[in-house]
Formats: structure tokens, C-alpha cells, sequence
């Protein structure tokens, strides 16, 4: 055999030793790089006499291309077997059972927005929304709270800075500014329920900067403080799932509303432990009355010929109570434990015939 067939030999042996990309490209550095062993002889070629030059350059060309291709040929085949391997191991067996174990979970807050809302919606109220940021008018005026009202100082606000007229934008200290934009938007018959994120400057135990409030508003003709009353009644004996739960209706006083009552469930508080609907223990759940005549002025509704009952919860207070979740603070640290344990399974919507929870 030839020197340049032993060559061959060896060098298209390497090739086919070779098990990967990298192996493959050092065989070929080998072989037809600078310093490689096809190249070298290749320079002999100067050297030699035009005789010898005429046997051995086809012959070492023939070598360069034998080599060259069977290269080619090895890497085509090595990334053929690397696609392979990648899809073999992404396939994915769409027969297999779904795993039983579920990640995501419904936050109760949500949970208790929509068994509100399917009670709600039950008797004839719509969902309204409103902006976060709102201004002056919106979130005091409107709800007859004047600039220096003294109720203004509870609400705790959080304002962005002055603008060139001196007005300041705010966060939202309540959802009523939904109420107004929806009186000044539409005509009455308005039953509406406004639920959403509320915030003031307040943080402990039982407050968080940021919160969820749900409120009420219906506003016609004729509506009076009896419906006011079957209303939420029909609410927190379907909500908590109690027929014959024991309410007490509480004169109160709110700027907004005239008369306004505080709305009380019994309960009792044995242990430690919170029992809804038994014992003679009384639980403040929600606030509420007669739309203030100087409400309706504000948002162009006639008072003196229109009358309608509102009413406002905690939504996350909700939670706490129907549920059992001792820590506000909790709800919104994102902590996937306490999510797990608190979640609702996802897809299980709560509606009066198929039940809330
Ligand atoms: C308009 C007119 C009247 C909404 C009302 C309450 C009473 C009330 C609190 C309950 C717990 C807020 O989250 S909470 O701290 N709310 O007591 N809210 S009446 O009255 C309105 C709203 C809008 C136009």
C-alpha cells in the first residue's frame, strides 16, 4: 500500500471513530488544517521534479477530497443522531392521566368577590368599575364631604403631589366614586354593586395600605329603606349560608348616606374562635342607608324625585370571617403555602344553584 492510501486509511478510520461534532472537527484540523497532515504534503509538491508532481498531485488531491467528503458525510450523520436524541426526549405522552396535584389556586379575596357578585347578580345588580386614581370631587365632594369635612381626616389618604392648579390627584379611599360616575353617566332605575381595590395610609394587625371593598347602590323612584333592609339581609343569609341568621340593623352616621345604619350578624366569640348564626354576641359586617338627597344633587340626579338605598363591606373582612384566616397581612405577601392552604380549586365558580363554595 502507498504512503498516501495508508494515509487514507487512517485518516477515514479517525473520521468514522469520531462520536461528536468536536471529535469530528479535531479529526479535520488533523488531517486538512494549516499544519495538517494533507496540507504538509501538499507543500511537498513544490519540491518535487514535474514527474513526480504528476503522479503525486492527483494523488494527493484525490486524498484531500476522499478525506474532505467523508468528513462532510460523518457530520451530517452525527447532527441527524443529535436531532434525533433532542425530540426522543421532548416528546410527550399526550395519553398519560393528569397529574392530580394542582399549583394554582383562587385567592379567597377572589373567591368571596365572586360568590358576592353571583348573589348580587341573582337579584338584578350589575358589576361596575372605576379608576384607582381619582380626584378630589370623585372621592369627597361628590359624597358630601366637603373640603375641612372632618370626615376626610379618617379616610387616612394617600395624594400625589400638586398639580399647577394646585389640585391634587389621590388613590381611591373607597369604591363610591364608582357610584358617582355611574349617577352622573346614566339615568335611573341604577342597581349597581362596585366592587374593587381601595387604599388609605393605615397598616396593622387588622389594616393594610391597600384593601377591597364591595358597595351597593340602587337609586329609582319609589326604592325605600325596607328593601334596604330585605336586600342585605337575603345577601348575608345567602353568603354565609345561614337561613335563619340573626341581623340587627344599628343606627350609625355617615356623611353620604342619611339615615344610616351599621348592619350587625349574630354570633358568638367562645374560644377564642368566631361562631357565625349561634350565640348572643353581635358582629359588625357592613354599613349602609339612604343615599343623602345632597349626594344625588352632586351627580344631576333630581332629589326630589329620586331615592335609593347604599350600602359597603370589606371584602377581605369577608374573607376572613366566612373562612376562618386569622392575618390580614397574609393575604397579599404571595406566599404560595399559605395559598395552597387558604386556595380555592381553580375552574369551581360559585353561583346560587350550584352552590357558593
Ligand atoms: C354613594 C352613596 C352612598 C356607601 C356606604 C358604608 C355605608 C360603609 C364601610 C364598610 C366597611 C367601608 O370597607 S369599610 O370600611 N362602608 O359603612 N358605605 S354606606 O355609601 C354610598 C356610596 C356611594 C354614591
Amino acid at each position: 500500500m502507498s504512503d498516501v492510501e495508508k494515509l487514507k486509511k487512517d485518516l477515514i478510520s479517525a473520521v468514522e471513530a469520531a462520536r461528536d461534532e468536536a471529535a469530528l472537527e479535531a479529526v479535520r484540523i488533523a488531517a486538512l488544517g494549516r499544519k495538517g497532515k494533507i496540507t504538509e504534503q501538499l507543500k511537498g509538491l513544490g519540491a518535487m521534479s514535474a514527474e513526480e508532481r504528476k503522479v503525486a498531485g492527483p494523488a494527493l488531491n484525490g486524498l484531500k477530497q476522499a478525506v474532505g467528503a467523508a468528513i462532510e458525510a460523518r457530520k451530517a450523520a452525527l447532527e441527524d443522531a443529535a436531532l434525533d436524541a433532542r425530540l426522543a426526549g421532548e416528546t410527550v405522552d399526550v395519553t398519560l392521566p393528569v397529574r392530580p396535584r394542582h399549583e394554582g389556586t383562587i385567592h379567597p379575596v377572589s373567591q368571596v368577590l365572586d360568590e358576592t357578585i353571583a348573589i348580587f347578580a341573582d337579584m338584578g345588580f350589575h358589576v361596575a368599575e372605576g379608576p384607582h386614581i381619582e380626584d378630589d370631587f370623585h372621592n369627597f365632594t361628590a359624597l358630601n364631604m366637603p373640603p375641612e369635612h372632618p370626615a376626610r381626616q379618617e379616610h387616612d389618604t394617600f395624594y400625589f403631589n400638586e398639580k399647577p392648579d394646585g389640585s391634587r390627584m389621590l388613590l381611591r379611599t373607597h369604591t363610591s366614586p364608582v357610584q358617582i360616575r355611574t349617577m352622573m353617566d346614566q339615568r335611573p332605575p341604577i342597581r349597581i354593586i362596585a366592587p374593587g381595590r381601595t387604599f388609605r395610609c393605615d397598616s396593622d394587625q387588622t389594616h393594610t395600605p391597600m384593601f377591597h371593598q364591595i358597595e351597593g347602590l340602587v337609586i329609582d323612584e319609589t326604592t325605600h329603606l325596607g328593601h334596604l333592609k330585605w336586600c342585605l339581609e337575603e345577601f348575608c343569609k345567602a353568603f354565609f349560608e345561614i337561613d335563619n341568621l340573626k341581623m340587627r340593623f344599628r343606627a350609625s352616621h355617615f356623611p353620604f348616606t342619611e339615615p344610616s345604619m351599621e348592619v350587625d350578624i349574630g354570633c358568638s366569640f367562645e374560644g377564642g374562635a368566631i361562631k357565625i348564626g349561634a350565640g348572643d354576641d353581635w358582629l359588625e359586617i357592613l354599613g349602609s342607608g339612604m343615599v343623602h338627597p345632597n349626594v344625588l344633587a352632586h351627580c344631576n340626579v333630581d332629589p326630589d324625585r329620586y331615592q335609593g338605598f347604599a350600602f359597603g363591606m370589606g371584602l377581605d373582612r369577608l374573607a376572613m370571617l366566612k373562612y376562618g384566616i386569622p392575618d390580614l397581612r397574609a393575604f397579599f405577601e404571595a406566599d404560595l403555602r399559605w395559598l395552597r392552604h387558604y386556595g380555592f380549586r381553580a375552574l369551581q365558580v360559585p353561583t346560587l344553584g350550584g352552590g357558593l363554595t
